[in-house]
């Protein structure tokens, strides 16, 4: 209780700890995060995912510019989940944001994959909580990734940004991945790069084609050139951080803000269920050697999943369902 009440109080060091205690998965720090519940759900969460190299942190770093001009407290969360080989660009990002290093206002952390089934997705939730009950104002979450671990920032966040790069022919596959469906706002990247009308026309295209989003808002497209020009950049960011103003309130005002939080919350009880529930029992299965012996079965066709679940299910939950 003492150590969420540091943390409470603004305790980075205390903080910092506790985020690396829980992607280590250290008991004691299960504990803390269930006294952190009680502090949280006051924090904006935006979320920033996108390609590598499509210039995320780059906003991420104007955006905290932005937060720090408009007085209010940040949190920044890089996720990595290839942490072995991207290690160059999350050293990258601490320079880069080395600048806030001395701003008490700003916290961030990055955090590497190491966890186990739905570990990312868990840890993320955790040090979003973290940094909320800190009572930093906005939190930024920049996701580094493709497919599932993108998709799965919508779970966290109030608003998600989608940032692409004009002629890096990756879009549409991104967008077939299943971003379409998760931005709230896209943004082009280095629009000052040729390609860009096209990515435009693009995006419209498939905006006008998929089915009108709930409250019927239709993800806006903000254009960002040049990072390197200052003014360029700031005009940029000034759309994008008036689209995000008023996304939140789209979603106060058509009460969708309670459907995210429900989300949110049912997205993180079933990561709870799944690590009391099916870890444990795939622990044992695995270090019994069962688990292979039940693949076994499964490649010579003598049972099925199906079969096998059940004998699981009523061995570890017998009576209870
Ligand atoms: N030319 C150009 N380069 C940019 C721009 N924004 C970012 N970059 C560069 O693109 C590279 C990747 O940017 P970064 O923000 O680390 O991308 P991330 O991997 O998506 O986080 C860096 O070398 C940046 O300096 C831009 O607007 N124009
Ligand atoms: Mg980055």
């Amino acid at each position: 209780m003492e150590k969420a009440n540091k943390i409470k109080g603004g305790d980075v060091r205390e903080a910092s700890r506790l985020i690396r205690n829980l992607e280590d998965s250290i008991p004691e720090a299960k504990s803390t995060i269930k006294h952190i519940f009680h502090f949280t759900g006051h924090a904006q969460v935006i979320g920033i995912t996108g390609s590598p190299g499509a210039g995320k942190s780059t906003l991420v770093d104007g955006l905290i510019e932005w937060s720090r001009k408009k007085g209010k407290t940040v949190g920044v969360l890089a996720v990595d989940p290839t942490s072995p080989f991207t290690g160059g660009a999350i050293l990258g990002d601490r320079i880069r944001m080395q600048r806030h290093a001395e701003d008490p206002g700003v916290f961030v952390r990055s955090l590497a994959t190491r966890g186990s089934l739905g570990g990312l997705s868990k840890a993320v939730g955790d040090a979003i909580h973290i940094m909320d009950a800190m009572g930093k104002d906005v939190i930024l979450v920049e996701t580094v990734g493709t497919g599932q671990q993108e998709v799965e920032i919508i779970n966290h966040a109030h608003t998600v940004l989608v940032v692409l790069v004009p002629g890096m022919g990756d879009e549409i596959q991104a967008i077939k991945a299943g971003i379409m469906e998760i931005a709230d706002i896209f943004v082009i990247n280095k629009a000052d790069r040729e390609g860009t009308g096209k990515l435009q026309r693009e995006l419209m295209a498939m905006l006008d084609m998929s089915p009108i989003k709930p409250g019927g808002w239709r993800p806006p497209i903000i254009k960002i050139g040049n990072a390197f020009e200052p003014s360029e950049f700031e005009k940029g960011l000034d759309e994008l951080t008036t689209k995000v103003l008023d996304h939140l309130e789209h979603l106060v005002k058509s009460n969708l803000i309670g459907d995210r939080v429900r989300r949110k919350t049912t997205h993180e009880l079933n990561e709870a269920l799944r690590a009391a529930i099916l870890e444990p029992v795939l622990k044992v299965l695995v270090s019994t050697g069962e688990l292979d012996r039940m693949i076994d079965q499964l490649l010579k066709k003598e049972t099925d999943p199906y079969s096998i679940a059940e004998e699981v299910q009523k061995k570890y939950l017998q009576g209870c369902i």
